[in-house]
């Protein structure tokens, strides 16, 4: 290769950057019940039964929790269909999605 190609492989490589990853985050509230937090960590983010508890207590303890963490399309999906069941069952319960630091 000579340098012209060389130095273009290098440029092309420094302005390829991955994918943004963003974390869903559940947050603490005093009225959305329990169990209600536990289904919606199931239904939407396909935890099992004791992933799901621990998410929850993680919120309900610390405040806010990580439900999992996606490209920008997937996360602002989670985050729509966790806050329309909430509010179809009158829940205050909310989710928010955060850039990730890469
Ligand atoms: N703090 C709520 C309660 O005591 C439970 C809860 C957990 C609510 C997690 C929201 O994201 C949440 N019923």
């Amino acid at each position: 290769m000579n340098q012209k190609n060389a130095t273009m492989v290098e440029k092309q490589a420094a302005k390829v950057k991955p994918p943004a990853l963003f974390d869903v985050v559940l947050l603490n509230d005093d009225y959305t019940p329990m169990d209600f937090v536990v289904e919606v960590l199931e239904q939407i983010f396909s935890l099992g039964r004791e992933a799901a508890v621990r998410v929850m207590l993680r919120v309900h303890t610390e405040g806010r929790g990580v439900c999992g963490t996606y490209p920008r399309d997937i996360a602002a999906t989670r985050v729509s269909q966790v806050v329309n069941l909430a509010r179809e069952a009158q829940h205050p319960l909310q989710c928010i999605m955060e850039e990730r630091e890469s």
